[in-house]
């Protein structure tokens, strides 16, 4: 086995014992269609067979021990299921099912569509690899989300903004000729976990990914992605027609511009039939946008969706808008967005950042969610940690995407969770939609660190199924990536699910939020001040310490952002003795002697919250210490590294902020913490 990390989840170690047993009754892979997805599924079977049992199993031959794969069309899987079973299946979705018939028993994974075939048989080697394979099996799935999808931040230079894994695997300058292996192994990893669409460029984007020679290697691409199921997207500058196509503006009501959309998207189906969408970050941090003319955001984001609607392409319009002004930051998307509800098109859906900030460690959820009644809405998470230590620190990523999902909205009274309301339970949209910012590069190890390919991992089975506990995804991840050994599964399971905790602990704690340094996000800045500089750029905006005390008032006498929320949790996060404590500084602005449920002043509750965090890194360095024996040696070290740069930030954290805030408090750190130096 490969210790660099490259083979990510997807390794298929020696079966033994019963295991094994079990393993030798499958005895060869029937299919009777002819595609490229089933060549990949049945090649994937064969060749996970020969390196989990040593055993040949590619003949076609049916048989007693049969893998029978194909859709629910293929005259085998006919014969061997009912159409009454075969009807639980939507979308991508897939069955896996033991069947007699005779005195054969065959594994059968069938599909609708090709890509769930896919689905599915990497679902059955999941279970293999995870020891929860029998000859018994009976399972129906489908994901609670049409699209699934990856956002690449990526730039046409190769850098990838907020990517800490090295550069960007598109290789644009050797593209269309030459396709990097790595392009199909991006591709499986993806279709092991049910992704099937990804943005290839950067939100932040320029006009240049839609010339034609652009769209000829973004085609290279699309084509070399199609048989694992996953559809290509861009993100597109909304000036393109002016800057590209020469005309004199791109305002969304001029009929040229229209027309220039339009032959654009032609000539990108032309090449790409299947090809997804756009994604659009419009009048945002200095983009251009429709309001560049007076126009709304449904107005841009309608005339591109007229222009995709004859192909079927859909337009994920982002919601991540604010500017310097009197008006609360975490209170402008909101306030720009609810006016415009119900004018967007059916094939427009409106992404949403998890937290109506930035990808925070915490944020209570973003208010939109929910307040949009007429219109689709969709989830942004960030898997790259541009907030969360770059691929240095280890945080495992479920816990926080699931902490939004499940987050009720109150929308209608008790129960609209985000993921009832963004996953079609509730409001029943045409398109539903999950989607988050990669951390994947050209690393060998794709993410930087090991660790961090939980969160690759983490965010395709959830956008499968978000029901799935952060314990049940961390376990199979532990399971297929390094040992299910329960001495290593365990406490490193432990670590994995405490650690965004720990990370809010040492970063900022009690609902803190962005006090990063200015521009790159890696370490404090609590104090950060650039002269002339946009305010809400700056720290002090967020956290307001002064002689009174900390954290930013957004009750009804401050910015009234709680008001934002539907009741009961406008009035439970107005009300200091109500609000969860979690976010006690993101809605408050509390005196330093406030005293917290534990009895302890907010003062010493801060100083003993930085103090946890930077114990729990340096417990989670013993522990890994005492895992050497169950990993690779290369694994171990680079990951007892990371740990060691880990627990020397969490320490900057601490300082730095406590040294800061002590100018304001005043007051002496407890005795029994460690002392800032
Ligand atoms: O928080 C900001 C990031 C930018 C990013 C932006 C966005 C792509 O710092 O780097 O730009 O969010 O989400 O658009």
């Amino acid at each position: 086995f490969a210790e660099d990390g490259s083979r990510l989840w997807l390794r298929y170690k020696p079966l033994t014992g019963m295991q094994k047993e079990k393993g030798n009754t499958f005895s060869s892979i029937v299919k009777d269609e002819r595609s490229a997805t089933l060549d990949i599924a049945s090649g994937e079977l064969s060749s996970a067979w020969k390196e989990l049992t040593g055993k040949d199993i590619s003949s076609a031959t049916l048989q007693d021990g049969s893998i029978v794969i194909g859709t629910t069309k293929s005259k085998n899987i006919r014969s061997l299921l009912t159409g009454k079973e075969l009807k639980d299946l939507t979308d991508d979705g897939f069955i896996i099912r033991s069947v007699k018939k005779g005195n054969r028993n065959y594994t059968v994974i069938t599909s609708a569509e090709e890509r769930g075939i896919l689905y599915g048989v990497f679902h059955f080697l999941r279970l293999v690899q995870t020891d929860s394979f029998s000859d018994n099996l009976n399972i129906v799935e489908n994901p609670k989300y049409k699209v699934r999808i990856l956002n690449h931040w990526d730039n046409l230079d190769r850098t990838i903004e907020r990517g800490y894994a090295g550069y960007s695997l598109w290789k644009w300058d050797e593209l269309p000729n030459t396709l990097s292996p790595r392009y199909d192994a991006y591709a499986r990893a993806n279709a092991s976990i049910g992704i099937n669409a990804t943005v290839l460029n950067n939100v932040n984007a320029t006009p240049e990914i839609l010339t034609g020679a652009y769209l000829a290697k973004v085609k290279a691409l699309a084509d070399v992605f199609r048989p694992y199921g996953l559809k290509v997207y861009l993100a597109v500058n909304f000036s393109s027609p002016k800057e590209l196509g020469g005309l004199s503006d791109s305002d969304p009501l001029n009929p040229a511009v229209n027309k220039w959309w339009n032959n654009k998207v032609k000539d990108i189906y032309k090449l790409i039939p299947d090809f997804g969408g756009f994604l659009v970050k419009a009048n945002s941090e200095g983009l251009p946008g429709p309001q560049d003319y007076g126009r709304t955001h449904a107005d841009g984001a309608n005339m591109l969706a007229d222009a995709l609607k004859p192909y079927g392409g859909i337009v994920m319009w982002r919601a991540f808008v604010y500017n310097p002004s009197n008006e609360d930051r975490a209170k402008q998307a909101y306030s720009e967005f609810t006016p415009l509800d119900g004018q967007f098109r059916d094939n427009v859906i409106i992404q949403i950042k998890n937290g109506p900030v930035d990808f925070q460690p915490r944020e209570p959820f973003s208010p939109l969610f929910g307040a949009l009644r007429d219109t689709q809405e969709m989830v942004e998470f960030q898997i790259t940690q541009e907030y969360l230590g770059f691929s240095n620190h280890l945080v495992y990523l479920s816990p926080m995407f699931k902490e939004t999902l499940d987050s009720d909205t109150y929308s209608d009274g008790e129960g609209p969770t985000i993921a009832k309301i963004t996953d079609g339970t509730l409001r029943s949209g045409k398109v539903t939609a999950i989607s988050a910012v990669a951390n994947i590069g050209e690393d060998t190890n794709w993410c930087g660190h090991h660790f961090a390919q939980a969160n690759w991992y983490a965010f395709g089975r959830l956008a499968w199924n978000h029901r799935l506990t952060s314990e049940q995804i961390a376990d199979e991840w532990i399971k297929m990536t390094f040992s299910n050994n329960k001495d290593f599964m365990n406490p490193v399971k432990d670590m994995m699910l405490s650690s965004r905790e720990t990370t809010v602990d040492y970063m900022m704690p009690l609902g803190l939020h962005h006090i990063f340094a200015f521009g790159h996000h890696y370490g404090p800045e609590p104090w950060g001040d650039v002269p002339g500089a946009r305010p809400d750029w700056m720290p002090w905006y967020y956290h307001n310490a002064d002689s009174t005390g900390l954290g930013f008032d957004r009750t009804m006498s401050g910015s009234n952002a709680v008001s934002q929320y539907f009741p009961p949790l406008n009035n439970i996060y107005n009300d200091i003795a109500l609000c969860p404590e979690n976010l006690l500084l993101w809605f408050h602005h509390v005196p330093w002697d406030y005293r917290l449920k534990d009895g302890k002043t907010l003062w010493d509750g801060l100083c003993y919250k930085y103090d946890t965090g930077v114990r729990q890194v340096r417990a989670y360095q013993k522990l890994w210490d005492r895992m050497e024996e169950y990993v690779d040696g290369q694994r171990f070290r680079e990951i007892q590294s990371k740990l060691r740069v880990q627990a020397r930030d969490a320490v900057w954290w601490k300082d730095a902020c406590l040294l800061y805030f002590q100018t304001f408090s005043k007051r002496p750190v407890p005795y029994d913490i460690e002392r800032p130096v």
